[in-house]
């Protein structure tokens, strides 16, 4: 088999890298390791920044979204009792999307395949080799038969767990959290219409959702923890304290899914070796308490789209050459808005005094400075694709 780029990972990365592509007039094969029904109801992210929201316009895919998605204007942040709003609309004119990202990945795949896009499934023992200059993908097929891809290049979009990341030997930075999120999709409709970030001295919660009928919360929980050990009457009596504020009530529902999340801050450079070129998790991990991991993922293959087209046609190289460095710059900005909100809101297991009233400072400066709360909102809304502060 040949094809221009050889594609591993079904994930938003690897999905939009195709669609991009295929609007370019660029062939591409996505190898995926799990099922179409899996990867179509793996529960994970929930909001989509602004210039996530703007791509997918521009490429045609955001009819559902338009129609679906739950235009956000701030978030909550609440802590030491008090509910403060940070007001997006008016800090920075842009808001974000609150749409689950199975969503996406579904509209993507309906969109791959409704135009004749190679999306095979259930692939096993993927193997890359040839980096220097002609690329090979090795892979068994659903149908337990070994083949061949030969690419131009290969884009890994494997996620963290992924095996391309696996073909050179990048330099790690990895920082995980003393900490983990627990987290329930509950069907119960949301009593209120924004997110809300709160910081308790038992520990962060937050309140999100994914549609009329559903609400997405989460909790801080030890890092070790069994999500089995929790029941739902503690899930909702814990949600319940942390949550608390003046003329806030918390509907509770059946639980239709509960997990624990791990926390870490993780990037491998560079993003190219070769004829590899890594994007999203493949590449990054941030804690989630920023919602820039889909986000990340996104901007990367948009890079990289823009970047090999121009080579796949007439080889030129100067896209390629800078994609490392340019989503690297997107990258550590997104790494470190992770960050300084995970830190500003989770309560550390030490339970450090000098931590603690540090972490107060900070959030009643963020929400009482309009060039605080300004500097919140614009990461959180999402900077521009391309080269960043
Ligand atoms: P994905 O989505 O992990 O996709 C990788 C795909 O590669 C497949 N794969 C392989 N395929 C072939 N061969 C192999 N050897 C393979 N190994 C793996 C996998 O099956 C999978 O289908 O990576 P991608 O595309 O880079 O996308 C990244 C996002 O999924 C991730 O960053 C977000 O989900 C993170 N995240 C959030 N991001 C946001 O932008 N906003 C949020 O609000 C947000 N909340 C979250 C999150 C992640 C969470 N969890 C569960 C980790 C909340 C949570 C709880
Ligand atoms: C979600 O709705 O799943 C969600 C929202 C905001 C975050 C993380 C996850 O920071």
């Amino acid at each position: 088999m040949r094809t221009q780029v050889g594609i591993v990972g079904a994930g938003p990365a690897g999905l939009l890298l195709s669609h991009l592509l295929a609007r370019s007039g660029v062939d591409s094969v996505v190898l995926e390791a799990r099922s179409r029904t899996y990867v179509e109801r793996r529960v994970r992210a929930g909001v989509l920044e602004h210039p996530t929201v703007e791509l997918l316009r521009e490429v045609g895919l955001a009819d559902r979204l338009d129609r679906e998605g739950m235009r956000h204007e701030g978030i909550s942040l609440r802590f030491d009792g008090g509910d403060h709003r940070i007001d997006f609309a008016d800090l920075v004119g842009r808001g974000i999307t609150v749409y689950g990202q199975q969503e996406v990945v579904k509209d993507l795949i309906a969109a791959r395949l409704d135009d004749g896009g190679d999306i095979r499934f259930e692939v096993s023992e993927v193997t890359i080799d040839g980096l220097a200059d002609s690329p090979v993908i090795g892979f068994t097929g659903a149908d337990g038969r070994r083949e061949e891809l030969h690419c131009d290049v290969v884009a890994g979009c494997d996620g963290f767990h992924g095996i391309s990341r696996g073909a050179f030997v990048p330099e790690v930075f990895d920082r995980q959290y003393p900490f983990a999120w627990l987290g329930i999709l509950a069907k119960a409709a949301p009593t209120h219409h924004e997110l809300v970030y709160a910081n308790h001295p038992n520990g962060f919660a937050l309140y999100s959702m994914r549609g009329p009928e559903i609400t997405r919360l989460y909790l801080q929980v030890p890092p070790d923890t069994d999500a089995g050990t929790w029941s739902d009457t503690q899930i909702w009596d814990e949600l319940g304290s942390r949550l608390a504020a003046e003329g806030f009530t918390l509907n509770e529902g059946p639980v239709i899914e509960k997990g624990v999340t791990g926390m870490r801050s993780f990037v491998a450079e560079p993003m190219r070796h070769g004829r590899l070129f890594l994007a999203g998790d493949a590449a990054h991990i941030v804690p989630p308490t920023g919602a820039k991991g889909m986000n990340l993922a996104i901007a990367d293959v948009h890079v990289l789209a823009e970047a090999l087209v121009p080579f796949l046609r007439h080889g030129d190289e100067s896209g390629i050459d800078a994609y490392s460095d340019t989503c690297l710059r997107r990258v550590w900005r997104a790494e470190h808005f992770s960050w300084w909100m995970t830190s500003m809101l989770h309560v550390a297991p030490d339970d450090d005094p000098i931590a603690r009233r540090l972490q107060l400072s900070q959030l009643r400066y963020t929400v009482a400075s309009r060039a605080a709360a300004t500097s919140l909102a614009e990461n959180y809304v999402g900077l521009p694709h391309g080269v960043s502060p």
